[in-house]
């Protein structure tokens, strides 16, 4: 728990619920009655030039960039002086490939720009930039011109842009924000802050995701507001027209990306920012975490048990009590005297070893790490030189300056000790960063920000994010072709290149279980779709019943991980009675089950960018209620679950999109676009298959490389239609995957009344160790009287799960005749 002292520099975990409340939903403030403050605006556009696929538009002072990075992409930077700050990001990829086409066109009253897909224009009389469709439908207009405030209190600009929020629009976006998946009416902020216990509303906490998705008449576009530095967010709440954007500092730069379907906008956001790499398959198994498990007995005992009792579990972790005296990089020799076999120990059971890494490094001349970075500058330093210091679980700490290229090669180079010791996964915690009493730096510490110095208000909320890129990228290299694994508590916009993220220190209560199944959708469509929460709650103690309709929820988070603080009760599997634990072992083997449908999720997420969980929101963004539902989600691309958010609850109302759906539990046929009562018995839960898919299954392993599968199960839903379903494999664990070494399947199925046809294409370099498909036809209402696999007739056979037939995985395509 972190000591806090009043005193010092707020954190926002003491801003109690009701001030939030009142900053949330301060509507319609009389702004005439506010002192004035000088804000300047662009006046009249008096002219442009033109370099490659940017143009430079002035009002005879300021300059405006409108760069064309791709026929979706548009940046807009502001220049109140004329002169642009250097072109650097820490979030964005190099993408500009430019736009395919474009036309320049003045008219009388503006200048247009347009691209194959989007037209941006600029009116002359007074500066206003809007982004319209080809067909010139505007999406998104400004209301007021972008405008500045100068003499601010350290020299630079206070930068404003503010949109029209038309009545319809409705928001998504902005990161682990605990608040309804809809923005609108809310305003936010981005500022690191280490929250622990956070309550609903409370804002800011750990991650700065400055990105959010408008919808207004069914169309969608993006912001992405580029900006280190403190941003607000204003979504119609002050003005219930208007939505705004501002920084204490930096450049005016947003990336406006367009539509019109909401997934077009976060794949292009992908585009910009880059997508998490292929996680090492064990990492989307089940992982089991305490603060802490110690000494090597404890975790040998738990590991055990797991096997004992036939949970599956893939990765166990060590919170900061491995460490001695809390020194990153070393190992407590009381509680673990031989953790090289330890780990291979518990390797050779089947569970990876995830350890924890903090940025506080402790004062002490006699610890190679200290020695090290004093030796080298590499720790922060204050305005006036002397070293940032604050206390963190060390004690006296000093603290790496991840913004500079060297520290963070140093860094990476640190862990090759843990590395050899066999550890394979990392977990980088309060990295906001967290001091205690504080809160974090002060803003005055001095950053090296890649040769773009700055201080601690330009470089407090990537600080997280580069520490992260620093564990990452020496994993990398100390791992050779293996993928790491990491996870961070803060983060910045593309952090998705270097790791996962967890939702932080929430609570076990029924209201944070709804919190995290909002913050783990909003992650995902704001480009974060590797996450998790602490399933059970971080801080408290879950009754049975909340730990397990968790850690059914858990089955659909990307990331899933159990975790609690160091003073709560036991939160295995097993500690809340064997009625819980059936259901918990039947929901993580479920998970297993699942897996290499979950894998192909991961695969489209990193090579397409297509979110892991997606609201409906996305699927039906045409449909106005739509973006107001909050429960049900789509995991990947075929299954809609609805998880159970309220003891005692028996049943539950679930929408489900257009089409043909099957309840997963007894194949049950429901019909789209309508809302069912669904009873919601505590071993099963709201889990629909859409019709027309295919859902690829696992037998239950007790870990993901505990045997080879020589049959692999899919499930084939019945619809009529055209339907598309994916399957991706590889050998789980290097990145040969970058060079084609796997296997990607794509299966067309075409159903009519009274036939179904299934083709199949193969790409890739993989052969997949399984030899044979055993197909499950689950739906079909007519009798199957001949089925024929590349034009030979083949048998169906039966078991208590259903109709199936085995065939050779090289099928080209089966054909199923009534
Ligand atoms: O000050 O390492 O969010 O997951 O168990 C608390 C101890 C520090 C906060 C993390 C939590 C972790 C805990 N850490």
């Amino acid at each position: 728990m972190t000591p806090k002292d009043d005193k010092l520099e707020q954190t926002n975990a003491n801003t109690s619920p009701a001030e939030l409340q009142e900053e949330i939903h301060h509507v319609n403030n009389p702004v005439l009655e506010l002192p004035t403050i000088e804000k300047k605006y662009l006046g009249k556009v008096t002219g442009f030039v033109k370099e490659g696929s940017s143009f430079y538009f002035t009002d005879g002072k300021a300059k405006v960039e409108i760069k064309l990075f791709s026929d979706e992409i548009i940046r807009v930077r502001l220049a109140p002086e004329g002169v642009f700050l250097a072109d650097f990001s820490y979030a964005t990829v190099n993408v500009s490939n430019g736009p395919t086409s474009y036309t320049m066109e003045e008219r009388e009253d503006s200048y247009q720009i347009t691209t194959a897909r989007t037209a941006c224009i600029i009116r002359k009389a007074d500066f206003h930039i809007s982004f319209a469709d080809t067909e010139g439908k505007v999406v998104n207009q400004d209301a007021k011109a972008m405008h500045w405030e100068e003499n601010s209190d350290f020299g630079g600009y206070y930068v404003y842009c503010t949109k029209s929020a038309p009545q319809d629009e409705v928001f998504f976006g902005l990161g682990d924000k605990a608040s309804n998946l809809n923005l609108r009416g809310h305003r936010v902020k981005n500022w690191n802050s280490d929250t622990y216990s956070y309550a609903f509303n409370q804002d800011p906490l750990y991650k700065t995701i400055p990105f959010y998705l408008g919808v207004t008449e069914g169309q969608s576009y993006g912001i992405f507001f580029d900006n280190t530095f403190k941003t607000y967010f204003d979504f119609a709440a002050e003005q219930a027209d208007q939505t705004s954007f501002w920084s204490e500092g930096g450049e005016l730069q947003y990336y406006y990306i367009q539509g019109p379907q909401m997934i077009d906008v976060v794949r292009r956001y992908h585009q910009l920012t880059g997508t998490h790499y292929l996680p090492p398959l064990w990492a989307i198994g089940y992982h089991q975490c305490r603060w802490s498990y110690y000494p090597e007995k404890m975790v040998r005992d738990v590991t055990t048990e797991f096997r004992k009792r036939q949970i599956p579990c893939d990765a166990i972790y060590l919170d900061i009590d491995y460490m001695d005296g809390y020194r990153c990089f070393t190992w407590n020799a009381k509680y673990f005297p031989d953790p090289r076999k330890m780990i291979a120990d518990l390797a050779a059971d089947g569970f990876k070893t995830v350890v924890m890494i903090d940025p506080g490094i402790k004062v002490d001349e006699n610890y190679w790490v200290f020695q090290e970075g004093q030796a080298n500058n590499y720790f922060c330093r204050r305005g006036d030189d002397y070293f940032m210091e604050g206390f963190v679980w060390p004690g006296r700490c000093q603290f790496p300056d991840y913004t500079n290229p060297e520290v963070r090669e140093w860094w990476g180079g640190l862990y090759k000790g843990l590395v050899e010791d066999g550890v394979a996964g990392f977990w980088n915690d309060m990295n906001e960063p967290a001091v205690f009493g504080r809160g974090t730096f002060p803003d005055d510490v001095r950053h090296h920000y890649d040769g773009y110095r700055g201080s601690h208000r330009k470089a407090h909320n990537i600080y997280g994010m580069q520490m992260v890129r620093a564990t990452y990228d020496g994993l990398k290299k100390l791992y050779r072709d293996k993928r790491p694994f990491t996870i961070t508590r803060a983060a910045y916009s593309g952090v998705q290149r270097y790791s996962s993220v967890w939702t932080g220190d929430n609570i076990a209560t029924w209201e944070h279980l709804r919190i995290g199944l909002l913050q783990l959708q909003r992650l995902s469509v704001s480009g974060l779709s590797f996450c998790g929460t602490d399933i059970g709650g971080f801080t408290g103690n879950p009754d049975g019943e909340l730990y397990t309709r968790w850690m059914q929820f858990g089955v659909f988070s990307p990331f899933m991980r159990v975790h609690s603080a160091g003073d709560t009760r036991d939160r295995e599997p097993w500690s809340f009675g064997p009625e819980w634990e059936a259901i918990c072992k039947k929901f993580i083997e479920l998970r297993y089950q699942l897996l290499p449908y979950i894998y192909t999720a991961f695969w489209q997420q990193h090579k397409y960018g297509d979110p892991i969980l997606r609201p409906i929101a996305m699927l039906e963004q045409h449909i106005p209620q739509n973006l107001r539902r909050e429960e049900e989600f789509a995991f990947g691309d075929h299954i809609i679950v609805s998880p159970v958010l309220n003891p005692g609850q028996s049943s539950k109302t679930v929408y489900l999109p257009e089409g043909d759906w099957y309840y997963y539990f007894d194949d049950t046929a429901y019909t789209g676009g309508q809302e069912h009562q669904v009873a919601t018995p505590l071993d099963e839960m709201p889990i629909f298959v859409r019709g027309g898919s295919i859902i690829p299954e696992y037998p239950i392993m007790q870990y993901t490389s505990e045997t080879k599968i020589p049959v692999l199960t899919l499930r084939l839903f019945y619809a009529e239609g055209r339907f598309n379903s994916y399957l991706y494999d590889d050998q789980g664990e290097t990145f040969g995957y970058e060079n084609k070494e796997y296997s990607w399947k794509h299966f067309i199925v075409e159903g009519t009344s009274d036939s179904l046809k299934v083709s199949q294409l193969a790409e890739g370099h993989y052969t997949s160790y399984h030899s044979q498909y055993k197909i499950y036809l689950i739906g079909l209402s007519v009798e199957v009287l001949e089925m024929k696999v590349d034009g030979v007739l083949t048998s169906v056979e039966k078991d208590e799960r259903g109709s199936y037939i085995v065939v050779d995985p090289a099928f080209k395509k089966i054909v199923y005749q009534a």
